[in-house]
């Protein structure tokens, strides 16, 4: 017997995101605590010499009371499913200061295999105003607490020494109103003996203490003594007296002064002096000792009696420290005088402690994200970063991000996210500040040797209020030390309708320049898509890194995570897999908020995905990943109609048997399979054929056959008998597809997704063609027409009961059997195709077309074997941008039809050619005629580029564009199809 080896066509292979990829979701592990604690806000690997362990930060730990926080471990491999707190807040915690939400970010530190994590929302009590300098921690890899870091926090108890000076004269009414703001500022000051020691002195003609620095100790006293002041009363304001009299009298040292302190003056008066002659000298000499001065100018009596109050304001001005809008304030009346308590509160722990600087850190959150950690809050709100190493932090001055930011509103939030990217030799450092002009920005910087960073590029979000580069995440996809992508999430993408999508960009780094290369979406609505973004060292070892996406909102807040894979330096940004928390957990809430996938947690060598969720977090276990080959062989190859060995359904028929041969490689090595499939074996499946019937069936009397079987290294086979059915189609091969499916769908390992799982192998059976030893059939037709009527002859009358027109066409074959031959009619259109009666000679009808009467009528009838050419043109990208249009296909003019453009952005970077792959492609189906034996043939399929496309391009392809103009068309990425060789058309 001859046995041949038949082409293998490889079908195409499509990853269906129901079937998913190789993060396995049965036997995952669940480990819950208090969700009100927020317990899986964060999560991350971790490995110690006792074991594998999840950390998983619960930064509402102690909730409502104090939100300190706390980090668990929870033990992999042990047998339950509880979790160890580390009371790590309980060591670092500090009396005065509350909420200190630790385990709001966890990372792993590189020197000393432990961890840190941030408490960014620590609040840090001064006086009775709330900071939030943040806080991190170090943690070595037996888990106890190492340093802890709070390079923001205040010495809201350095020492301050304030003097209050109130206009006590007659003009000031009521008096209780000045009484209220006294104590109500003294409330919100840190008053002690550590902290901020108060004076006030009243004034009118002359001046006199109410008490010194030194007279109280506690808040409550200093109040207390406070409300018994009285209204000195006099005729005239010395203001500039009593502004001497402070300066030379209040802070000395035998009054409660401390040398060091910070030197602060209030001066509240409701009138212009009587001594302005002295301000010349005063002022200069308050400046010299350190004073700062608040004038605070009370309008009230310049209004009661109707008196213009631009000098008054002038003169309170001049009293104030510049920037006067910083140190004066003004208020209508008296009782309006408590309103500005608040901000002069603000105002004055701005400058506390903090003498010749102007450097503030009074608003930051250290540790919203790590490595180095952020400073969200930073410089009010605009934010900064903190470079930290073994001696010192570095808190990256304001200046520096500054004109980048362009930050009007002071609340870019820069420092939110913070990462480092590396180019293999230089490394970079990439801030996200999600709120920066509203659209966010992430920010690259490197650092000089002075230690002050120079930033390289910024790129900003295209949409409001998206969040934009609060989640930073760098992938090498080769792992070679060069970042190759910098994805940055957009978890509040706003889509179309209106919900809050999500994206995830991704960009290209060379030199710490970013280059967009368009981004990731999920699926759904309302998804938060890329609140977190983890990179995995290759899931499914074809040696590329991937990503996991989490969207913890989607499905009503369930949440769900998709997993894209690597592919040379880039990912696809198809997902490859989605897993929904609630096929996990039905309770399953924010499943994705969190995500680490850094190492391998059971000891297979893959690498397995940790996923927080509200109260949870769930680990899921990586499967190995098979890729099986399909072999298939058919003896005979070749088919005789003539020949009927075999018996089927009660008569004799053709037959053949196909023999299917499976084997398969795994990854990781060990274990070598098996891997449980099923198979199908399908003919004449191909669906574009127009053969509804197959023209074969299986034992089964089934055209398709199903089987499971177990595959190792090592072929294994099985043997088919196909029997043929009589089939009007003796020209074609019979096709035989044979698909493979995983038998159970948590089984491990699992096919892979990249390899094909398809086959479809054609047993030539060019059934006996019966053309001569060639095998080709070159056939001659001849066509005979003939008709009643005598053309030209005599003049046909048509009328309403003679309006046919008929022939009798007559086919013969001269030479080799013509196989699909047909005859063509074609007719003019005063003509109706009436009916064809078929005979061995048949009979064509045609009637006339009573409503258009004409002179002539053709009709033209041609005898054809035909021949189908299939020419696939990139029609549109993938973004659905129109690449090519047809104009014509050889002389045949297409008619052309209207054509709505519509261009959405889309970056080609990546991408050398345009292709049926890498676009969407469109199928121009030719016949081919009177066609010679043997002959080459060439369709000339015309088309044009639609130029609005590529207006587009960014400005670095246009430079490329233009510097090869006229070899546009040249480009590799267009040309392909222009000229079509039909070489293997041979019948
Ligand atoms: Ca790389
Ligand atoms: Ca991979
Ligand atoms: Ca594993």
């Amino acid at each position: 017997m001859n046995i041949l080896q038949v082409l293998l066509t490889v079908l195409c292979f499509s990853i269906d995101k129901a079937h998913g990829f190789n993060v396995g979701t049965s036997g995952a592990k669940i480990f819950s605590q208090l969700a009100a604690e927020q317990f899986g806000y964060s999560v991350q690997q971790f490995k110690n010499s006792q074991g594998k362990w999840l950390l998983v930060g619960s930064p509402w730990k102690g909730y409502p009371q104090n939100r300190k926080g706390e980090i668990y471990k929870c033990e992999i491999n042990s047998p339950g499913s509880s979790c160890q707190s580390l009371n790590l807040q309980s060591n670092i915690s500090n009396g005065n200061n509350i909420n200190m939400s630790l385990g709001l970010t966890l990372t792993p530190t590189t020197k000393n295999d432990g961890f840190m994590t941030c408490g960014p929302l620590w609040a840090q009590l001064c006086g009775s105003l709330y900071f939030y300098p943040g806080v991190c921690a170090e943690v070595s890899p037996q888990f106890t607490l190492q340093s802890a870091f709070s390079p923001a926090v205040q010495t809201c108890g350095s020492l301050m020494d304030i003097a209050i000076v109130l206009d006590g004269s007659n003009s000031i009414y009521p008096w209780e109103p000045i009484v209220n703001f006294l104590k109500k500022m003294l409330e919100n000051l840190d008053i002690g003996p550590q902290s901020t020691q108060v004076t006030v002195m009243q004034y009118a003609v002359d001046t006199s203490f109410e008490f010194k620095l030194n007279a109280y100790q506690t808040k409550e006293s200093m109040i207390n003594a406070s409300s018994n002041i009285q209204q000195k009363q006099g005729l005239e304001t010395n203001t500039f007296k009593a502004i001497d009299f402070a300066r030379k009298n209040a802070f000395l040292a035998s009054n409660g002064g401390r040398p060091g302190a910070t030197k602060v003056m209030v001066v509240v008066t409701d009138g212009e002096s009587h001594d302005a002659n002295l301000r010349n000298t005063v002022i200069p000499a308050c400046d010299s000792q350190n004073i700062t001065r608040f004038g605070i100018a009370v309008l009230g009596y310049y209004i009661r009696n109707d008196i213009d109050t631009s000098k008054l304001i002038a003169e309170i001005k001049s009293i104030a420290s510049k920037p006067t809008e910083k140190y004066f304030f003004n208020v209508s009346e008296e009782a309006t005088l408590i309103e500005i308590v608040g901000t002069l509160g603000d105002r004055i722990f701005n400058i506390e402690g903090l003498t010749g600087d102007n450097f503030k850190m009074e608003m930051s959150q250290v540790g919203f994200n790590l490595f180095p950690p952020g400073a969200a809050g930073a410089y009010n709100w605009i934010g900064t970063v903190v470079h930290q190493n073994a001696q010192k932090s570095d808190v990256l001055p304001k200046a520096a991000f500054e004109k980048v930011l362009d930050d009007r509103n002071h609340s870019s939030l820069l420092g939110y996210s913070v990462t480092s990217v590396s180019d293999g030799s230089s490394e970079f450092f990439v801030a996200g500040a999600p709120r920066a002009v509203h659209r966010g920005q992430v920010i690259v910087y490197s650092m000089n040797s002075q230690n002050q960073p120079v930033i390289i590029d910024s790129q900003r979000g295209d949409q409001i209020g998206s969040y934009f580069g609060s989640v930073l995440c760098p992938v090498d996809v080769n792992a070679d030390g060069v970042t190759d992508l910098l994805l940055v999430g957009a978890p509040m993408y706003m889509s179309e309708e209106k919900s809050e999508t999500g994206r995830v960009y991704l960009f290209t780094i060379t030199k710490g320049i970013l280059s967009n290369q368009g981004f990731l979406e999920g699926s759904q609505k309302n998804a938060r898509f890329g609140t977190a973004i983890t990179a995995v060292p290759d899931l499914n070892m074809d040696s590329f890194s991937d990503v996991v996406v989490g969207a913890p909102l989607e499905g009503n807040g369930h949440g769900a995570i998709y997993i894209y894979y690597g592919d040379k330096k880039t990912i696809r940004k198809q997902s490859s897999q989605k897993i929904v928390g609630t096929n996990l957990d039905p309770a399953l809430k924010f499943f994705g908020r969190s995500l680490d996938g850094r190492g391998d947690m059971n000891g297979d060598s893959i690498p397995d995905v940790s996923v927080g969720a509200f109260g949870k977090v769930v680990q899921l276990w990586s499967r190995g990943v098979a890729v099986v080959t399909a072999k298939v062989s058919f003896t005979p190859d070749k088919i005789s109609i003539l020949s009927k060995p075999c018996r089927y359904s009660g008569r004799q028929v053709s037959c053949f048997k196909a023999k299917v041969c499976f084997s398969a490689t795994f990854k990781p090595a060990n274990p070598l399979g098996p891997v449980d499939i099923k198979y199908n074996l399908t003919l004449d499946a191909d669906l574009q054929s127009s053969r509804v019937s197959p023209r074969g069936h299986f034992s089964n009397l089934d055209r398709v056959f199903q089987k499971d079987i177990s595959v190792s290294v090592q072929d294994v086979c099985e043997e088919h008998d196909v029997y043929v059915q009589e089939t009007p189609d003796l020209v074609n091969s019979i096709a035989l597809r044979v698909d493979v499916v995983l038998s159970h769908p948590d089984a491990n390992p699992v096919l892979d997704v990249f390899s094909p799982t398809a086959w479809e192998s054609f047993v030539s059976i060019p059934f006996s063609k019966d053309c001569g030893e060639d095998d080709a059939c070159l056939s001659d037709l001849v066509l005979t027409v003939q008709s009643e009527d005598i053309f030209g002859k005599t003049k046909l009358v048509v009328s309403q009961n003679k309006k046919r027109l008929s022939f009798t066409v007559i086919v013969m074959n001269r030479k080799e059997n013509a196989y699909n031959a047909r005859v063509s009619a074609s007719y003019s259109s005063n003509l109706f195709y009436a009916s064809v009666t078929p005979q061995v000679t048949f009979v064509v009808n045609f009637d006339f077309n009573l409503n258009q009467f004409q002179k002539d009528a053709n009709v033209v009838f041609e005898a054809l074997s035909l021949l189908y050419l299939t020419v696939s043109l990139p029609n549109s990208t993938k973004e659905g941008n129109p690449l090519l249009y047809t104009t014509s296909i050889r002389t045949s003019p297409i008619s052309e039809k209207p054509y709505t453009v519509r261009f959405k952005e889309e970056s080609f970077r990546g991408t050398d050619e345009l292709n049926c792959k890498t676009a969407k492609c469109r199928l121009v189906q030719c016949v081919l005629k009177g066609l010679e034996e043997k002959g080459d043939y060439w369709v000339n399929v015309t088309t044009n580029i639609w130029s609005g496309t590529f207006a587009l391009v960014n400005k670095l392809i246009l430079v490329l564009f233009l510097a090869q103009s006229g070899l546009i068309l040249g480009l590799t990425v267009f040309v392909y199809h222009r000229l079509i060789s039909c070489t293997p058309c041979s019948l």
